[in-house]
């Protein structure tokens, strides 16, 4: 089986194009899930991408329902220019792991949580990776959504100093916004 050495996915027709993405910005962190039910947990991940400028898509794209979709996007992802991927799904959520078996680029991997078992089975799934398939797995929910964003954020701004800054703008934020006292109400 040969390998491209760019996404380290299988080569197969078609790899190696670039997708047209007329009138976008070419995007560096792709946010997927496994369906419109995670949007309410990944939303969070969008929110901090957006708020640290760092370019970015979303797509959803189903390990089960759409494997060709899947595979594709894991194919084409370094190629297009992503740099990285936080991919969220629940209960199965074999959309981390299958997109880290298609790619180089690092997969974090955002358990959502379900309503049979709370998302521990999203959980378990999504970090228990056989060895040389690394997923990056967060919290269950929309926590690590957010921190999802801000690994990937923090992965960039290893070579983009000004993306460094705002993301030691943000976290300094978040501790100035953190009261010495708790408080009623
Ligand atoms: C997974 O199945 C998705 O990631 C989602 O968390 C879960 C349920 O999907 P829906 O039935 O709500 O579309 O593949």
């Amino acid at each position: 089986m040969s390998r491209d050495a760019r996404t380290g996915g299988e080569t197969s027709p078609g790899d190696g194009r670039r997708r047209d993405t007329a009138g976008e910005p070419a995007a560096l962190v792709g946010v997927v899930m496994g369906s419109q039910s995670d949007w309410e947990t990944m939303r969070a991940a969008v929110e901090v991408l957006a708020s640290l400028e760092v370019s970015h898509e979303v797509r959803i794209v189903s390990a089960h329902r759409t494997p060709d979709r899947l595979w594709n996007y894991g194919a084409d992802a370094a190629v297009r220019g992503l740099r990285a991927i936080v991919a969220g799904a629940g209960g199965a959520a074999h959309l981390p792991g299958m997109l880290a078996s298609k790619t180089l680029l690092p997969v974090i991997g955002v358990p959502v949580r379900t309503a049979a078992l709370g998302g521990l089975d999203s959980l378990y799934s999504i970090v228990q990776m056989p060895r040389g398939f690394p997923v990056a797995t967060m919290a269950i929910g929309p926590a690590g959504a957010a921190n999802g964003a801000l690994l990937a954020a923090a992965i960039l701004a290893l070579d983009d100093p000004a993306l460094a800054a705002r993301l030691a703008a943000w976290r300094a934020a978040l501790s100035d916004g953190v009261a010495l006292a708790p408080h009623d109400g």
